[in-house]
């Protein structure tokens, strides 16, 4: 071989080497490759639909797609496919019918996917009619940038060049999501800035759903409800005064004007200090009833949270079934509300919120958590897929047995006018999204739950794992393993048992149960949490105690209310329980906390060494990376242990199993562990 062609060949070593091993993430699930000229000429691509969504959905098929002719049909009379589709399959044809253009543009991705998984779709049919009507991701995202609970680098959302400079990003974060099928979301924090709503914002907006919109995504926002009074100078913003109501009406046409396909509003109003009606001795209906008839005209929506508490006597667990089921019934039909799916916050472990089971008369969805602000940030490894079904399959006891979570919000139960389901983001503008490259586990994972809330957890980390790294049978198996276990394994290390909210004043990153602020409010602070003392620990919950019991349908209340029958994962949520009493594997609860404290350790240790043998069937930048955040993983696991074991202990006053790991830290040492309040970023 001569000097030259050696070269040449050794540059084409090179990029064949680069192109195969150089991974960021950045590409996320989506790794199709791009046919070669001799496939494209084999086969065709037909539609006769001009929408741009339709166009879209033969494009990526005629880049990606090698199987056989396609036709892509809209068929208006399918409405019962809603945004969903169907494939038939005849001779060398699959037929592609949707009622919607963007059905079109999901069944193209469901294709790629399941090509890219190595399935067999020559003779293929399916029919699949999505679980929501909407399926929509919150972003917790400021005007400035940061992001609040957002552990994934700043907004992905450049302000500040908006509208003029469009990222490139824009348009592949809409495709990520249209490729799992979310159609929607919400750009900015809960925390609203009224800013989001004056002129100079709202062409913003329009920039970014002008771009979504071939995606079939909606873009919705969060609303101060003080922004009358601060952005439009009125003299306050009480839902009953003409006024306001006016500003609001006016407020809704400039923006549909802009975005006539606008999705609608998000409200968090009177909870954390933000405004709301009851500011001006309102109720929630009359806010959210005034902003709904605003919108009405339009189709839009009201997303309006449930989050509300306030530092009150009452168990904060209690307070939103307290705010909402008197309201049960006054809600107009285009108000949802936004539940988050437990009743405090987000926790590694909780009970489902109660008032799901409550509300008869009233549109509610889920509001679950993507960004892990109480599972180890983007730093540890964990699979959310089995937290979100643990709430979807929750009997909520409705309407007798079978009422569960999933059948209440998705309109099985009761018919609602739109069902949605939302996820907080954990986008942020690292290159691979969102800090940990398995985190993307969890994006996809409530795409594919929002769209279908059967699939089991562990079909949607198989395809995950398929599509992100390698088909190797030994790896997706082992690791779906992993992932699997990975959600218990953090509930065991950091709150087993119901614990809850034991973690670092703020933060939410590190353990501090011994948390104390003087004058700080009661419900921010661990110790009314765990309420540990020299009998026992836990919150009493049981109608000896705050009676949050009372708020479950039968047979839950009741189960719930005995020590004998509360499931034991979370009978330290509803019991106060003593440190000697029986669990059902023959160990006091003493002996039970440590034991799971410290099987979360050992769980995180052997994901380790997993890890370490999937070196070969993994990428060098992706193995290095997730082998660095699962050294991170492990050493938090300890801290968490040593941390709430030794500062329990000095209730308990008793040892720690011997045949458990011993502690390595100074009780001391860790209570002067002060983490920088890492609340943006
Ligand atoms: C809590 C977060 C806080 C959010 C709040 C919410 O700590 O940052 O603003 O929820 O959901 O989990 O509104």
């Amino acid at each position: 071989m001569s000097l030259r062609r050696a070269h040449i060949v050794y540059i084409l070593f090179i990029l064949i080497c680069t192109q195969t091993f150089a991974e960021d993430g950045s590409q996320l699930w989506l790794r199709f490759e791009k046919v070669s000229a001799e496939i494209s000429a084999k086969r065709t691509i037909k539609t006769k639909s001009v929408d741009p969504t339709v166009l879209l959905a033969k494009q990526e098929l005629e880049d990606y797609w090698k199987g056989n002719n396609v036709e892509l049909l809209i068929d208006r009379k399918l409405t019962k496919l809603k945004d969903g589709f169907k494939i038939t399959s005849s001779g060398s044809k699959l037929q592609i019918v949707a009622n919607k253009p963007a059905g079109l543009l999901y069944a193209a991705y469901h294709i790629l996917q399941k090509q890219n998984e190595g399935a067999e779709i020559t003779h293929y049919n399916v029919e699949e009619i999505p679980s929501y009507d909407i399926r929509i991701l919150n972003h917790w995202d400021n005007l400035d940038r940061t992001v609040e609970r957002g552990y994934a680098g700043y907004s992905l959302w450049k302000w500040a060049e908006l509208p003029q400079v469009l990222s490139p990003r824009y348009e592949e974060y809409a495709r990520a999501n249209a490729s799992i099928g979310i159609n929607a979301t919400v750009l900015n924090n809960v925390n609203a800035s009224p800013q989001i709503l004056t002129p100079e914002y709202l062409t913003k907006v329009k920039a970014l759903a002008d771009i979504f919109r071939k995606y079939g995504i909606k873009v919705y926002l969060s609303v101060n409800f003080s922004s009358p009074k601060v952005i439009g100078g009125l003299e306050n913003s009480d839902p009953l005064n003409k006024d306001v109501q006016l500003w609001w009406k006016n407020k809704v046409k400039e923006i549909y004007q802009l975005i006539p396909d606008f999705g609608g509003f998000l409200v968090k109003a009177n909870s954390e200090g933000q405004p709301g009606p009851q500011d001006y001795g309102r109720t929630h209906a009359d806010g959210a009833n005034m902003l709904a008839d605003a919108i009405k005209p339009y189709s839009g929506m009201i997303m309006w949270r449930a989050f509300v508490y306030n530092p009150t006597k009452e168990d904060r667990a209690k307070q939103a079934y307290q705010e909402f089921v008197p309201l049960d019934g006054q809600f107009r039909d285009n108000v949802i509300i936004q539940i988050k799916n437990g009743p405090i916050d987000f926790q590694p472990r909780e009970p489902f919120t109660p008032l799901f089971g409550a509300m008869r008369n009233t549109a509610q969805m889920v509001e679950f958590q993507i960004t892990q602000e109480y599972l180890g940030f983007s730093n540890h490894l964990v699979y959310l897929a089995p937290l979100f079904k643990e709430t979807l399959d929750s009997d909520a006891y409705a309407d007798g047995a079978g009422t569960t979570i999933a059948k209440i919000t998705d309109g099985t139960v009761r018919k609602i006018s739109k069902s949605a389901i939302a996820g907080v983001a954990n986008i942020g503008e690292d290159v691979n999204w969102t800090g940990h490259h398995f985190a993307q586990a969890n994006w996809f994972a409530f795409g594919k739950l929002a769209w279908n809330h059967q699939l089991s957890s562990e079909d949607i980390a198989k395809e995950w794992l398929k599509l992100t790294f390698t088909k190797d049978e030994t790896f997706v198996k082992d690791v779906t393993d992993m992932m699997l276990t990975s959600r218990e394994t953090v509930v065991n290390y950091m709150m087993p048992l119901g614990l809850h909210h034991i973690f670092a004043f703020d933060h939410h990153y590190g353990p501090e149960p011994w948390g104390n602020m003087p004058g700080g409010r009661a419900d921010w602070m661990p110790w009314y949490y765990h309420n540990a003392n020299e009998k026992g620990v836990g919150f009493n919950r049981t109608t000896s105690g705050s009676n949050a019991v009372v708020q479950y349908n039968e047979p839950l209340r009741s189960l719930f209310n005995d020590i004998q029958t509360c499931p034991e994962n979370l009978i330290l949520w509803f019991h106060h329980v003593s440190w000697d009493h029986k669990m059902k594997s023959g160990l006091t609860l003493w002996e039970e906390i440590c034991t799971h404290y410290d099987r979360g350790v050992q769980d995180v240790r052997a994901y380790q060494r997993l890890w370490d043998k999937m070196e070969s069937y993994v990428d060098a930048q992706r193995f290095k990376e997730i082998q660095s955040k699962l050294k991170i993983q492990i050493k938090d696991a300890v801290w968490w242990k040593d941390a709430c074991l030794l500062y329990f202990q000095t209730f308990s006053r008793k040892p720690i199993p011997y045949y458990i790991e011993r502690p390595i830290h100074e009780l001391e040492e860790l209570k002067k562990i002060k983490l920088p309040l890492k609340h943006h970023n």
